[in-house]
């Protein structure tokens, strides 16, 4: 049973509540944060004179002011939460400014100034690695012996692949709204997809225990891994000077702020060398990541380890050596953006199989098709894949008759000399589950009031992706009764403690099995309680759509006068549900183990055409096939398809973030940074939802939807290089994501 998102008149009337919409409580301040005017240097003297004596300026914190720890590192403690003697980043949170209006506040940090001896600014990951300057130790994934097999192969390629960061751009930007409360407890409203993580911080900073600190997430404008560790620093702020000034505070950051201080998606500078033998069978693969971290760890050493899970994307390659380096820049530190370092993964094979065509002038997608996973097939981290990443590709050419369009594209290039088209398959494969084992648990806390209405809680954070939505068909499906009478709460840590990030794609499943087995555990209650009620045997009895069965025969008892009953006779009504995927493990001293429930698989078809005078294009169509399992929500998932493809086409084609050698981020604002809009979408986008029934953790089957198709982007650079290659089969196009137009007009002209 499908059901419309329960969000979806709240949002069309203006009416839902975001951290902006909340009234605010009398006496409320608002807070402002002074960052390094610096990218790297010591801090000799910060002068707040002239800031303080502001009218409407409250108070003017520095670390000193700190009671707790000031450190608010997610894996490595290596982020302050105020600098103290050094910064690392322009940006860098250095003050913190409480004042009686957010314009005051702003305006008093304007008025900080700061002297700063300037140490070396390194803003390219290479050269970080060259200086030694990692996160983390280098990781390496390795099956087989790539390096004595390259000495088989018919044809070995090498080069070298880079793709760029992306900026999260959620609707709604970061921050929070922190209201002290009596016996030194606080309660935080955070627009964060990890609640726990900003109570856990919050408490450290403050230096009091998590159980005086609630944290309330009702949902956000967006999230897109940007809100995973990166909502924290802003509600602590909030919190800090709460605790200190005993008073409601709030931080919402203006736009330029959030673009300015916070982290993106990683840029990564990879070296690949892939070799094949003469029926184009991919033999070996060496690869070597070089990761943008930014100034500390943040999520980075997660997001590496996930770039070298999906180094091989849809592909099963018997000899791997994959090399990762987290390098420190100085740059804002860099974190979770959907896909998690798997894209970044997933282009330089696409990029070193487009290499090897070209050289070979074949299509990639004779390499591509003849090396896809089979079932049983080992990818390098020692899990074997359940299916047939061949399923969707196949049905794609079927389905959308590729063929036919190939052939249109080859008589349109031959005609055509000013315009001219490209295609390209791009086949996903993406794990599911945090690969952080620990991570893979969710509770859920279910509660059927004596009228028969259900209010459920979970750790799941909505952010515009329908969780809410789908918990809510989750608990409407296991009592059957109907939707409305089931409401979905905020996401709290007093209700819910614990709670994993919302992220990884697995927040449906995680807490959606939670909420599963409350409600299972709530429903047998009720069945027995019904059997006594109606004096038969408890296995006779089933609640079908709100009523009670015997025999499968309607019996005047209904889900409301039987939960009454089940109420007066004193039986409990309300259930927490606590969910670990099973089976899975990872042992990272071997680099071996079987860390996700489950592969998601698809695959996109993209055609695109080239203004070859001009160097710009448009994205013909994508018509794409995709693994689904067995959709709970259609409407939804197809929602996820469309916002995840346009969003990796904009990494792939036109979001360019350029911070120059100073590491000052130019590309701050929309002026400068460009975001795919309605006109920049695929003029066609046809989705398939393949149906596959293969036994898999997902809740009730349907596969995690959230970053998979993201990676379905990556075809459109494929493509666009392609229709390159038709206009000037000599050119040089560097695999260097994103392809503007203006590289694109670069590389229809070179070597020419
Ligand atoms: N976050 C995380 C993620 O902490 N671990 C993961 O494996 C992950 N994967 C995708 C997106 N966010
Ligand atoms: Mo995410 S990149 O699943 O927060």
């Amino acid at each position: 049973m499908s059901i419309r998102n329960i969000d979806s008149f709240t949002h069309t009337r203006g009416e839902s509540v975001y951290l902006d919409d909340i009234p605010l409580v009398n006496g409320t301040l608002f807070a402002s944060v002074f960052g390094s005017p610096v990218a790297h240097g010591k801090i000799l003297q910060i002068n707040i004179t002239e800031a303080a004596s502001m009218e409407g300026v409250v108070r003017i914190f520095t670390y000193k002011d700190i009671p707790g720890k000031n450190q608010i590192g997610g894996i490595i403690p290596d982020e302050t939460l105020l600098a103290t003697d050094e910064v690392h980043y322009m940006g860098m949170p250095v003050v913190l400014v409480v004042a009686d209006s957010a314009e005051i506040a702003a305006a008093a940090v304007k008025k900080i100034t700061i002297e700063i001896e300037k140490y070396p600014v390194v803003t390219n990951p290479r050269t970080a690695h060259a200086n030694g300057s990692l996160i983390v130790p280098p990781r390496t994934f390795k099956i087989g012996d790539s390096e004595n097999i390259f000495e088989n192969c018919t044809h070995i390629f090498e080069g070298v692949a880079e793709t760029n960061g992306q900026e999260h751009l959620y609707i709604e930007t970061q921050g929070a709204y922190a209201i002290p409360g009596e016996n030194n407890s606080i309660r935080i409203i955070s627009s964060t997809q990890g609640p726990t993580a900003v109570q856990k911080h919050s408490s450290e900073v403050l230096g009091i225990a998590m159980h005086r600190v609630e944290v309330d997430t009702t949902r956000l404008g967006g999230g897109f891994g940007g809100k995973e560790d990166q909502a924290t620093s802003w509600a602590v702020f909030c919190a800090l000077a709460a605790w200190l000034l005993k008073k409601p505070v709030k931080y919402s950051l203006n736009r330029m702020e959030d673009l300015r201080m916070t982290g993106k998606r990683h840029p990564y500078s990879s070296d690949f060398r892939i070799g094949l033998d003469k029926d184009l069978k991919i033999l070996a693969y060496e690869v070597n990541f070089y990761q943008n971290a930014g100034a500390s760890a943040d999520l980075s050493p997660a997001v590496l380890e996930r770039t070298l899970f999906h180094c091989t994307n849809s592909y099963f390659v018997p000899n791997v050596t994959a090399k990762a380096f987290s390098c420190r820049t100085n740059l804002p530190p860099n974190t979770a953006f959907r896909g998690f370092g798997g894209p970044q993964g997933m282009f330089v094979i696409e990029a070193a199989i487009a290499k090897a065509a070209d050289a070979l002038g074949i299509p990639a997608a004779e390499i591509q098709q003849k090396n896809l996973v089979k079932t049983g097939d080992e990818f390098p981290y020692g899990q074997k894949a359940a299916s047939e990443a061949n399923e969707c590709w196949q049905k794609a050419i079927d389905l959308y008759e590729i063929n036919k369009i190939k052939d249109d594209i080859i008589r349109f290039n031959n005609e055509q000399v000013l315009f001219k088209k490209g295609f390209s398959f791009m086949p996903i494969c993406f794990g599911i589950s945090f690969t952080k084992i620990l991570m893979n648990q969710a509770r859920a806390l279910v509660h059927v009031y004596l009228d028969g209405s259900v209010n459920i809680s979970t750790g799941a954070v909505e952010m515009g992706q329908g969780v809410n939505t789908k918990m809510l068909q989750v608990a409407a499906n296991i009592f059957t009764i109907a939707p409305e009478k089931i409401r979905v709460n905020s996401t709290n840590t007093y209700r819910i403690a614990n709670t994993s990030p919302s992220a990884a794609s697995a927040t449906a499943d995680l807490n959606g099995k939670a909420v599963q087995i409350a409600c299972e555990k709530i429903l047998e209650r009720l069945r027995v309680s019904a059997a006594e009620i109606l004096a038969c045997d408890a296995a006779a009895v089933e609640i079908r759509n709100g009523v009670v069965q015997v025999n499968q025969k309607a019996v005047s008892l209904n889900w409301d006068e039987l939960v009454n009953a089940s109420y007066l006779k004193r039986i409990n009504l309300s259930e927490h549900g606590h969910y670990a995927t099973p089976g899975i493990n990872f042992d990272n001293t071997v680099e071996k183990g079987h860390p996700f429930a489950y592969h998601v698989y698809g695959t996109a078809f993209t055609t695109v055409t080239v203004d070859c005078i001009r160097g710009i294009y448009e994205i013909d169509a994508v018509k794409l096939v995709h693994d689904f399992g067995t959709s709970m929500n259609p409407l939804i998932d197809r929602g996820q398809i469309e916002g995840g493809l346009v969003q990796g086409i904009g990494w792939m084609t036109m979001e360019e973030i350029v911070y120059d050698e100073e590491g000052r981020l130019r590309s701050n604002a929309l002026s400068t940074y460009k975001v795919p809009d309605i006109y920049s979408v695929p003029k066609e986008l046809d989705i398939h939802f393949l149906e596959t029934t293969n036994d898999n953790l997902a809740i009730f089957r349907s596969k995690a939807v959230g970053e998979p198709p993201l990676m379905y982007g990556i075809g459109t650079f494929f493509a666009l290089r392609n229709a390159i290659k038709a206009f000037n089969p000599h050119s040089d196009i560097p695999f260097s994501a994103p392809m503007t137009p203006e590289k694109t007009l670069m590389a229809l002209y070179s070597n020419k």
